[in-house]
């Protein structure tokens, strides 16, 4: 047990290193700060493989990431607190359904847990844009076009991105589970004592 833990928290690490490689690629700017990119997958897939509290630790340390290569951007406390922290590990609320994703896999239905995956990122992803949509009303008003609601400016510019994130990621990931299923059904970790116990 408390091997698989070790396990899953390892592969939290690996997971959150690999989505912040995947931000520094080039991708679409709306703002210096907004960009569109797929960098959530890694995070996602995390999810659908060890479920939502994995998912959200996974998010957490890749915002972590982000906060310590210097690459967050810096309003007030509160601010980067939400954007960076409870945003970012927002995204393994994905793994909410990872349950009905491996049950499908497992029982031969592609295309049922395929759907189930759309589904999920859908979740995660709004699960983040919705903090900085809020971030972006309360915070980020003033840098609106002149005479544009801070509501209005922030539903635009985090819709857009929310949108595009998602497409992005849902691509990618349809495109990664298709050939690789297997990438989201981790092997059940025992150890020596486990194996001898069972056999
Ligand atoms: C209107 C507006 N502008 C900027 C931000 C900040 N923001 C938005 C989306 C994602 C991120 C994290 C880095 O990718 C940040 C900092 C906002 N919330 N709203």
């Amino acid at each position: 047990m408390k091997n698989i833990r070790l396990l899953v928290m390892i592969e939290a690490a690996f997971f959150a290193a690999f989505a912040m490689i995947l931000d520094f690629l080039p991708s679409i700017k709306l703002s210096p700060a907004i960009s569109i990119s797929f960098a959530m997958v890694p995070i996602f897939i995390l999810a659908f493989r060890r479920g939502m509290l994995a998912g959200i630790l996974a998010g957490f340390l890749w915002g972590l990431l982000q906060v310590m290569l210097g690459d967050a951007y810096y309003l007030t406390p509160l601010q980067f607190f939400i954007e960076y922290f409870i945003a970012f590990a927002s995204v393994g609320f994905a793994g909410i359904l990872a349950p009905l994703i491996q049950n499908n896999y497992q029982k031969g239905n592609k295309r049922i847990a395929l759907a189930w995956v759309v589904a999920a990122t859908f979740i995660g992803s709004i699960a983040r844009y919705f903090w900085h949509f809020l971030a972006g009303v309360i915070f980020w008003g003033k840098y609106a076009p002149e005479g544009m609601s801070p509501v209005l400016y922030s539903f635009i510019m985090n819709g857009t991105t929310f949108v595009g994130a998602f497409v992005f990621c849902t691509i990618v990931l349809l495109v990664i589970l298709a050939s690789a299923p297997r990438l989201v059904q981790a092997e059940t970790f025992m150890t020596k004592k486990q194996v001898k116990k069972a056999s």
